[in-house]
């Protein structure tokens, strides 16, 4: 978001740059060959693939990185965001879709259907706090929940802050002494003192007088080794991710330099900071996946993200760009427990859909609920999901897969590249029906040791819903 000058300014900057895209649109040989920019695009990142996602907001409890995003609808031309979505992983390359986790509709004083925008998430005393911003005046409300997961509550039934126009951005910083502040803001910095409750506040919400140099929005508080940090949406326009260092919660703050470089791929943006496993991780948004099947510009946004690096004095490592690898893996990705369909480093084609089964057929009597699924949708000739290091160990005997067939077709499982060595060959081979669950095996051609996994889809079209997946082991020789 931007002031007026800005979005003027904007305005002017996207008039050139579309200019330039259509010049290099009609001049590329890429484009005149291929017919689409898929040959600019890097071949992984950012790491969600199946919706448009920004505002990344990670949180790390026990051994999970839980990923709250905002959400961009697929047909968004501006600002088009109803809900906020979660993602989690255990290795940093693998992420696992949750789904909705919360929405507009949490808020029943909220007026209007589209304003969800950058939430942060955190955990105090076993409940888990969901700060969420409503543009245009309307304030930061508060959800609360028992678990990462849900389902949030609004406690309150009012905005935790309606302080000005500003009120956007919210992020949280519990200090060592237990005392919670909130800071938010564009184009200035606000904060105040959270009480211990962390759904009310204890004395003035202060505009933070030193706003640090280049600041946009989208703050991000952390505390490391006795320093404040404060990250944030940095220069205009575009905006890339820079930060500024203070020795106290309340400033002053020193702006320190760049995260992650302004670029025309990051336009706006919004950082998200955490350390997990004794690495930290820096996360923000672009518009590469947009770019991918347009150079036209709407707000679907795609959060990506890398590891972050800390110089000895504790200032922080300048990178250009999100890497292409993206970081490494933490841990390698165990095939014998059940894999969501939804878990992947990277995917074409595909899509993701929340359903409740039902026992009946029928709207007046559907019966007693079966199960809640998230699953893969969208799944044509062609289409892929990607996942990273999967230790096989010893090798595998099966596979077996669940899903729900439409038209039908196979899943061809490949080692290490998309025409890598088939694993194992799934049949899908019912079909019409759609909303009917059903578990296919295979056998596993010799498989050891940690391999990217490539799920090939092939048929004609439609071929099924996908929900999850698991190997099993190889059975030791009878003597
Ligand atoms: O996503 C909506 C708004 O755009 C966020 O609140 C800002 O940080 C910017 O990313």
């Amino acid at each position: 978001m931007a002031t007026v000058f800005q979005l003027n300014y904007r305005i002017m900057n996207l008039k050139i740059k579309i200019q330039k895209v259509l010049v290099t649109f009609v001049l590329s040989p890429i484009f005149i060959i291929n017919g689409n920019a898929q040959e600019n695009i890097p071949p992984q990142h950012p790491i969600i693939q199946t919706k448009y996602t920004a505002d990344p907001a990670p949180m790390v409890h026990n051994d999970t990185v839980f990923l709250y995003t905002s959400h961009d609808e697929d047909d968004a031309m501006g600002f088009k965001m109803k809900d906020w979505l979660l993602y989690y992983s255990t290795d940093m390359v693998n992420w696992t879709e949750h789904g909705v986790v919360a929405s507009l509709d949490n808020f029943d004083w909220v007026p209007y259907d589209n304003g969800a925008w950058a939430v942060q998430c955190v955990e105090r005393n076993g409940k888990f706090y969901l700060y969420c911003p409503m543009p245009g005046g309307v304030g930061i409300g508060v959800l609360v929940a028992d678990s990462p997961y849900g389902p949030f509550k609004d406690p309150l039934g009012k905005p935790l802050i309606r302080n000005s126009n500003h009120d956007i951005d919210p992020t949280i910083l519990i200090d060592d002494d237990g005392q919670a502040y909130m800071y938010w803001g564009n184009p200035k910095v606000y904060y105040v003192k959270l009480n211990e409750d962390m759904i009310s506040f204890s004395g003035e919400i202060i505009q933070e007088p030193t706003t640090p140099e280049n600041y946009q929005e989208g703050p991000w508080v952390w505390k490391r080794n006795g320093l404040y940090y404060m990250a944030y949406a940095s220069t205009c326009c575009p905006e890339g991710i820079g930060y500024a260092m203070s020795n106290s919660p309340t400033g002053p703050w020193k702006y320190k330099g760049m995260i992650v470089d302004a670029s025309e791929k990051t336009r706006g943006n919004h950082p998200g900071i955490v350390e997990y496993k004794g690495k930290w991780y820096c996360f923000g948004h672009s518009y590469d996946l947009l770019k991918k099947i347009t150079p036209k510009f709407y707000e679907r946004r795609s959060v990506d993200m890398d590891e972050m690096v800390y110089n000895p004095d504790g200032t922080i490592q300048n990178r250009h760009y999100w890497s292409v690898e993206g970081p490494e893996q933490v841990e390698p990705l165990n095939p014998f427990k059940r894999v969501e369909a939804e878990t992947m480093a990277w995917s074409e084609g595909v899509k993701t859909r929340s359903e409740t089964e039902w026992e009946g057929n029928f709207d007046w009597d559907r019966g007693k609920k079966i199960a809640d699924r998230l699953f893969v949708t969208d799944i044509n000739h062609g289409d892929y999901i990607k996942v990273k290091g999967v230790d096989f160990s010893d090798g595998a005997e099966s596979v077996e897969v669940s899903v729900s067939p439409i038209y039908g077709g196979k899943i061809e499982i490949r080692a290490d590249k998309i025409n890598g060595p088939v694993i194992a060959t799934v049949d899908v081979n019912i079909t019409r029906q759609a909303g009917i669950w059903s578990t296919f095996t295979a056998p596993v051609n010799d498989i050891t040791g940690i391999h990217d996994v490539y799920f090939v889809f092939k048929g004609e079209k439609d071929l099924f819903y996908f929900d999850w997946w698991q190997f099993y082991p190889a059975r030791e020789s009878e003597e």
